[in-house]
């Protein structure tokens, strides 16, 4: 039952009731926004009333949601009445803003940003690791959705760490400019076009140019010479999975338009074979293994753009420690590292606690 009182509008269709939701989608003409939008209509979710919003620059805008159009409202204060479910990706003060308000109001938001991450009480969820933790959406009215780089490994590495315990894990990233939203979109493409022409490209989004580069930096530094980024998948990872796992990362932003890649390193208590982390990852949800070297089979960021599943593939024994494992997991950052992670929560939540 929703703590507003809103009550679930039903219907009935076809001789069967079913029962509907009113879903707010805040910075739905953003890139993760935009997925939201695509994934509560792939995966039907039961949307009765469906609110669009975002900024002022959007006003008079629309979108489509299952052939029909519906405008883009401003984001305000009384936006969220009698909206039951909020899915939040505008950005880290826009949620420190107004999911509080939202959840006062009686909705529940599954929020996208880093804005509560790391708030004990408040749940951080990735649905194949640890799903009972969306029971303490009631301690605020607020479902943390992790970072994208962090959902991808934690998917990749729950089905080993249940198996032989994950000591350590170091990880470097591949990370694409979706990350970063439409404007660093933009900016691949037109850098990528301007030097193919032999122009200067122009650098706005990242600090410096991204086309045919590398970035060792994805967002701010912080005190200990990491960035934000790196320090999010080191805290998300033990709030997620497990507080005594050791974990260390650089993350490097990439010329890659859409998913992220990762080389994991993991350190074992109990050794595992190669072919025991295949067999455990070959069965484990949400994972697709594509490991055959001798036919060139490995995941690929191309490949994995426009899917659900995280690819892990390159399973090797790492031979410098007794029980080590390198794998390389590839997912769509937009899909399962932000919206489908977020509507995988809503449907757990309208299912088990609504
Ligand atoms: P984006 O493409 O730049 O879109 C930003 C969205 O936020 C747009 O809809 C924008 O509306 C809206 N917005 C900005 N300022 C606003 C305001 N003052 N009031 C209302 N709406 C406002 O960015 P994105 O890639 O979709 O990412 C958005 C946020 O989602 C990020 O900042 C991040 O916190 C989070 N995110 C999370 C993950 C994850 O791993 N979980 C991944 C990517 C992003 P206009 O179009 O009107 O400007
Ligand atoms: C702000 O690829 C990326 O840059 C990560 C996605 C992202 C986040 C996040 O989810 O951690 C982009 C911009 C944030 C944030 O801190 O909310």
């Amino acid at each position: 039952m929703p703590r507003s009182g809103a009550l679930p509008f039903y219907f009935v269709r076809k001789g069967f009731v079913m029962n509907t939701w009113s879903v707010a989608v805040v910075g739905a003409t953003g890139a993760v926004g935009n997925e939201m939008i695509r994934i509560l209509e792939e995966r039907n979710f039961p949307v009765g009333k469906l609110k669009l919003l975002a900024s002022e620059r959007s006003l008079g805008k629309s979108l489509e949601f299952r052939g029909k159009s519906y405008p883009v409202e401003v984001l305000k204060e009384d936006s969220f009445g009698g909206v039951q479910i909020g899915l939040f990706s505008a950005g880290g003060s826009i949620s420190e803003k107004f999911a509080p308000i939202a959840a006062q109001a009686g909705c529940v938001v599954v929020d996208n940003t880093s804005a509560f991450r790391m708030v004990p009480e408040i749940p951080l969820v990735v649905p194949e690791v640890n799903p009972e933790a969306i029971a303490q959406y009631k301690n605020r009215g607020i479902i943390a959705n992790p970072n994208c780089s962090t959902i991808q490994m934690m998917v990749a590495l729950k089905p080993i760490h249940d198996a032989v315990r994950i000591k350590r894990i170091v990880v470097s990233t591949y990370q694409a400019v979706s990350g970063t939203g439409k404007k660093a979109i933009e900016e691949l493409e037109q850098q990528t076009r301007a030097l193919l022409a032999c122009q200067e490209p122009t650098v706005k989004v990242y600090p410096h140019q991204i086309a045919f580069n590398c970035l060792p930096q994805i967002d701010v530094f912080v005190e200990n010479g990491y960035t934000k980024e790196e320090m999010k998948m080191v805290n998300e990872t033990k709030k997620i999975m497990d507080p005594s796992i050791a974990v260390t990362a650089t993350t490097v932003r990439v010329p890659v338009f859409y998913s992220h890649s990762e080389s994991v390193n993991i350190e074992t208590e109990r050794k595992i074979t190669v072919a025991g982390v295949k067999e455990l990852l070959a069965k484990a949800p949400g994972v697709k293994l594509v490991d055959d070297p001798a036919n060139r089979q490995y995941p690929l960021a191309i490949h994995a753009a426009g899917k659900d599943e995280t690819f892990v593939g390159r399973i090797r024994e790492d031979e410098s420690i007794a029980n080590g494992i390198n794998l390389w997991v590839v997912s769509d950052n937009l899909r399962k590292g932000a919206a489908l992670n977020a509507v995988q929560i809503a449907e757990i939540l309208i299912q088990k606690y609504l």
